[in-house]
């Protein structure tokens, strides 16, 4: 009863208004599961291959109507009647139908989307929830939420160069207080944009996208939002950053920081990041660096890597490979886990387990665009991953996946952790910083 009947797949849209796949498998018993799948914009240069027609009639070129008809054709013949249950069998069965490094005949959208639906039909088949089928009987960490509240680089094309300003608040003691604390300094940022006669409009990831005149100015808006809203930065919520270097970085070799009128090599980008750990509350730092830079990522990790997360995403894309490089070049000391980066869950999982094994922190992560899928949210539990980012506390395709933990969390009731700090190992404030806004000392390091 708990084989595969058939598999279909639809052309919907993502959070960007552009085509996505959302495919749906159903069991020889009637249950069903069904996946949508979220689209980069900011993109390593080794992510797996999302298919698109390229035909230029259509959606400008972007329609996923040949990855519908991979799954309908190709994948429905190969899959149909295995077992559901066996999620690794699914998953080669997948990668070997596609036959290629970056899974780019069938396409990692089409593959991505077989891989969870059958997951999820798998779930229901022995009804259970999803993050508990996907992590067993010790799922049960909530993660603290990174929430994106101010958006720059490909992102938001007004905002700072800076792609992703992200409040953590890891002092609050659950998660639905991080909740709390992040929604509400959230509003008391518009406020603060609002005051200072900026625009309070939106990017692609929810968070603000102000024309502001310097990246600092950012941070500035930022602390002095989380004082207004009765925090403590440093304390109750710090700041992560994703720069999503790449996007700034140029042929000639420098990083061109156009906000703040900067052309910098990488030693000195990797200055420019140190003074600002320095400065302020930061917990973790994404991509500091663009994409084929692993010389300046083991001198960044080097530098700043003892007391502060240095997170690999364009760097790592999810791939085992690329991750046992970075782990062999001392390349960071965290990974972004985003599961369309690879295209399957097992892959996923076992990059996740390497990471852990060599005492790197998973960070799990949405798209820019997204869509109503909250596959992250039970991702995270299940591997008890500690972190997750899903932008803002705002559009309804961020919060779904902020929903679903509260969800997951009052399910779990008393087995609920929460983390808060401890999900940030490497975490220790600089003994000098005494920064002081609008009259309340950081108490860190004081
Ligand atoms: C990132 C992501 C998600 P994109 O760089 O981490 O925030 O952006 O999906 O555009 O790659
Ligand atoms: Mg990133």
């Amino acid at each position: 009863m708990n084989r595969i009947a058939t598999l279909t797949a639809d052309e919907l849209l993502d959070s960007r208004g552009y085509p996505t796949l959302e495919v749906r498998v159903e069991l020889c018993s009637g249950i069903s599961g069904s996946a949508m799948v979220p689209s980069g914009r900011s993109t390593g240069q080794y992510e797996a291959v999302e298919l698109r027609d390229g035909d230029a009639g259509r959606y400008h070129g972007l329609g996923v109507l040949k990855a519908v008809s991979n799954v309908e054709d190709v994948i429905r013949d190969a899959l149909s009647g295995m077992e559901i249950d066996n999620q690794c069998a699914l998953d080669r069965a997948l990668t070997e139908l596609d036959g290629s490094e970056f899974k780019s005949h069938l396409g990692a959208n089409a593959i991505l989307g077989v891989s969870v639906a059958c997951a999820r039909a798998a779930a229901n088949a022995h009804g259970l929830p999803f993050y508990r089928y996907l992590g067993g009987v010790g799922a049960q960490v909530l993660p603290v939420p990174m929430f994106n509240v101010l958006n720059g680089g490909k992102h938001a094309s007004q905002g700072p160069d800076i792609q992703e300003f992200k409040l953590v608040p890891a002092g609050a003691p659950t998660f639905r207080e991080a909740v709390r604390y992040g929604v509400e300094t959230y509003h008391r940022l518009g406020e603060v944009l609002r005051d200072m006669g900026l625009a309070t409009n939106v990017g692609d990831e929810g968070g603000y996208a102000p024309a502001l005149p310097s990246n600092a100015a950012a941070m500035d808006a930022i602390l002095l939002a989380i004082e207004r809203a009765g925090y403590v930065p440093g304390q109750d919520i710090f700041i992560a950053l994703d720069p999503a270097a790449t996007s700034f970085f140029y042929s000639d070799g420098t990083y061109r920081l156009a906000r703040d009128n900067l052309t910098l090599s990488t030693q000195e980008l990797i200055a420019y990041w140190q003074a600002w750990a320095q400065t302020y509350p930061l917990i973790s730092l994404e991509d500091p660096l663009h994409d084929a830079d692993w010389g300046g990522f083991a001198a960044i990790t080097t530098q700043l890597g003892q007391h502060l997360q240095i997170v690999g995403d364009d760097l790592f894309v999810t791939n085992p490979r690329f991750l046992q490089r970075g782990i062999r070049e001392h390349c960071c000391n965290s990974i972004l886990i985003k599961p369309n980066q690879i295209g399957t869950l097992t892959q996923t999982l076992e990059t996740v387990r390497l990471a852990q094994r060599a005492a790197y922190t998973c960070l799990v992560s949405h798209r820019s665009g997204e869509t109503e899928d909250a596959l992250i949210a039970d991702l995270a539990v299940a591997i008890n991953a500690g972190q997750i980012k899903s932008g803002a506390p705002a559009r309804g395709e961020r919060v779904e996946k902020y929903n679903r933990l509260l969800r997951i969390e009052r399910e779990l009731g008393g087995d609920a952790i929460f983390p808060g700090l401890a999900a940030f190992p490497r975490h220790q404030a600089p003994k000098h910083r005494q920064v002081v806004h609008e009259g309340t000392a950081m108490k860190e390091g004081a």
